[in-house]
């Protein structure tokens, strides 16, 4: 059987899906080519895709060419889908790298080319978009040797450029690809190109040799090598990862795309030339179906009509219905009922899924994303799924009660299929936070709770604010009730001075003026005071607390009269003590192509942010900054309008600092308004 799973990668709207809808359409997988504008693709056909314009979940498109099943994994291209992107590299057998011919290298290309370095991916590189005003092939291929690592050498060149792209020349053939009359015809090499092509040729020969000892020694001394032997070196070297291959493409005028083909069946491994899989404790599967079974979760979603379907890579072994699997991340076993590939939104139903498959199951409630399946008898675990930390946050309010019942369970489903979303109650401000990894993902969840009858709405969230003193202040704490029978007395004297500690508590009392027993207690009233400071009420950190003095009553002193005293006397402390507000900064790590770095660094300047570094790699520039959270929680799509979608960022909690004066009293002002308000 022979198979190419490929995954479909680049930066956002580069053209990954009407690339395949080009492929598809040469195939005759398809007999019209769907537009993205249209909602008309194979591969965006959820309703969210569609209004958007946008791919949100990898797609797997099956087509034959030249009797090769590809299986091609059409992946979104914005980092808020990063967990589609991922574990669709990682199911694959080869990337197909997509770059534009008018904008080059992005920070998305970028992203992905390093996501296949650290699967070790064979990739081709297609630099798409040749149809357009501005392409330009030859900047572009500098671009892509520049800044992505690796070995990239171009395979083809193009004929023409913008409009008058019309076709490709294969260099080792010396032969051109014409597509003058829609279907490709093969032509001589243009005369006005033989120089070029010449050139070109010459640079891919040598990459060629530098992956081959045996040539290198025949190159160097200068004896022949004849095509055939050059053309099987080259295919060996694109299979085993050693050389990348360029072409150039449009996927609007099918320019170069069966040339394409031929390069992804020719030149790209199938799951038996990958070899063997290896398992977290060095365990090894053979690619063949007579080894033990053993598969990987890729993705998993939730379907109205079939309900759970986890989409498996199988990578030893067959699954067949019944099959008893052992789930070994989670260790439970699965009996899988329906085996499916897939077609876009189409599931075909299917008697077996061999080695390198790609394909569906369902009826198997317990499987997570990441998951490994296996045979019971011949268990191993290929380890989960290494996703990013969320980097924006939005706080999560039921529309009415009975949405707040159903909450829970929907937004469990919500994780089950999604592990970059977090959901938590937030321990400072008591509000439900969904985090994720942008504004659009977190749109798309709360849209998702919608379509399972939870209605929410979502807020930018409270920041936690913490409050602390910057002076050393004293004071006492009375508490005394004393009107017959058994009053309450409690008398102390506290001093509160800053501490690089979170809290500090200790007793300079001397002659016992106040009862050791009471000790505990003041520092309990300390604890309690201190959850709600006097500027706003915010919990208050860095802070020492000793007492120092005060007084008993042997009947009337009691704990919690002591507890109350020392709850006075913190507050009393604290006002004399030049109370600040703190708020949270985090490190922003921003990456843009270089020519944003201006703009980037100008707005972080409005956003309160001291700039930290600047590291320049090829043509992309990441920018460190130390951030107030407050400025960044809508960085995610204003980043988006500032750089075209050409940017991408991190954060990372970096501690608390002092919220400047005028600032301070608008949000101690609003603060105390609200707690007014109850
Ligand atoms: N002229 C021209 N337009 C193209 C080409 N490829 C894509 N486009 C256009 O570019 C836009 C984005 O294309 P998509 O295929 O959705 O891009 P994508 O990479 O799948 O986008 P995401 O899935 O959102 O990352 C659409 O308007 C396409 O019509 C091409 O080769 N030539
Ligand atoms: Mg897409």
């Amino acid at each position: 059987m022979r198979v190419r799973n490929v995954s479909i990668v680049g930066h956002s709207s580069v053209g990954k899906t009407t690339l395949t809808e080009a492929l598809l359409l040469r195939t005759g997988a398809r007999e019209r080519l769907g537009r993205v504008e249209e909602g008309t693709t194979a591969s965006d056909h959820t309703e969210a895709e569609k209004r958007r314009g946008i791919s949100i979940t990898t797609s797997v498109l099956r087509a034959e060419w030249k009797d090769t099943t590809l299986n091609l994994l059409d992946t979104p291209g914005s980092a808020d889908f990063v967990r589609e992107i991922r574990g669709a590299i990682r199911a694959a057998d080869a990337s197909l790298v997509l770059v534009s011919a008018v904008s080059g290298v992005e920070v998305g290309t970028e992203r992905v080319w390093a996501t296949a370095d650290g699967f070790n991916m064979p990739r081709i590189v297609a630099i798409t978009r040749m149809d357009r005003e501005r392409a330009d092939f030859f900047t572009v291929l500098a671009d892509v040797q520049a800044s992505l690592r690796g070995p990239s050498a171009a395979a083809y060149l193009p004929v023409g450029a913008e409009s008058d792209f019309r076709g490709v020349v294969e260099l080792l053939g010396r032969r051109a690809y014409l597509n003058e009359t829609g279907l490709q015809e093969s032509a001589p090499v243009p005369e006005d190109m033989t120089a070029l092509v010449e050139e070109y040729r010459a640079k891919l020969v040598e990459s060629i040799v530098e992956t081959d000892d045996e040539l290198t020694e025949r190159y160097l001394a200068d004896e022949h090598i004849d095509d055939e032997m050059l053309h099987e070196a080259y295919l060996r070297a694109v299979h085993a990862g050693l050389l990348y291959p360029v072409i150039p493409v449009s996927a609007a005028t099918l320019v170069g795309v069966e040339c394409l083909l031929d390069l992804m069946v020719n030149g790209l491994r199938s799951p038996e030339e990958r070899g063997p899989v290896t398992g977290v404790d060095g365990q090894k599967r053979e690619p063949v179906p007579t080894a033990p079974t053993s598969a990987r979760v890729w993705r998993t979603t939730m379907d109205p009509f079939v309900g759970k379907i986890a989409y498996v890579r199988v990578w030893s072994g067959v699954i067949r219905p019944g099959d008893l699997l052992r789930d070994t991340t989670a260790g439970t076993d699965v009996r899988p009922a329906h085996l499916y590939v897939l077609s876009g939104k189409d599931l075909v139903e299917v008697p077996e899924l061999p080695a390198g498959t790609i394909g569906a199951i369902t009826k198997i409630n317990d499987v997570h994303t990441g998951d490994t399946l296996s045979d019971p008898a011949r268990p191993i675990d290929f380890g989960p799924l290494q996703l990013p930390e969320p980097v924006m946050t939005v706080a999560i309010h039921a529309a009415s009660r009975s949405d707040e019942d159903k909450l829970g369970t929907a937004m469990a489903r919500l994780l089950e299929e999604d592990p970059t979303l977090r959901f938590e109650r937030n321990a400072d401000t008591g509000e439900l936070t969904l985090s994720g990894m942008g504004d659009t993902h977190l749109e798309i969840a709360v849209e998702k709770l919608g379509l399972l009858g939870v209605n929410v709405t979502s807020t930018t969230p409270r920041i936690a604010y913490r409050e602390t003193v910057r002076a050393t202040a004293e004071a006492q704490g009375k508490h005394k009730k004393q009107s017959g029978g058994h009053g309450q007395y409690g008398d102390c004297w506290l001093r509160l001075s800053p501490s690089s500690e979170d809290f500090e508590f200790a007793s300079e009392v001397v002659g016992g003026v106040v009862p050791t027993k009471y000790i505990p207690s003041i520092e309990k009233g300390a604890l309690e005071a201190r959850a709600r400071g006097v500027l706003a009420g915010y919990p208050v950190q860095n802070v020492k607390v000793v007492v120092f003095g005060g007084s008993y009553h042997d009947v009337d002193s009691s704990d919690i009269a002591f507890k109350t005293a020392a709850g006075l006397a913190f507050r009393a402390a604290m006002e004399k003590a030049r109370p600040a507000l703190l708020e949270p900064v985090v490190t922003l790590r921003v990456r843009v192509p270089g020519q944003y770095t201006g703009d980037v660094i100008g707005d972080l300047q409005t956003r309160r942010a001291r700039v930290q570094g600047m590291e320049p790699e090829g043509t992309v520039i990441t920018i460190t900054a130390l951030t107030p959270l407050a400025e960044v929680q809508k960085y995610s799509a204003d980043l988006r309008s500032m750089t075209g979608g050409r940017g991408a960022y991190s954060l990372k909690p970096a501690g608390y600092q002092e919220v400047p004066g005028p600032l301070t009293e608008k949000i101690v002002a609003q603060r105390r308004a609200e707690l007014a308000a109850g």
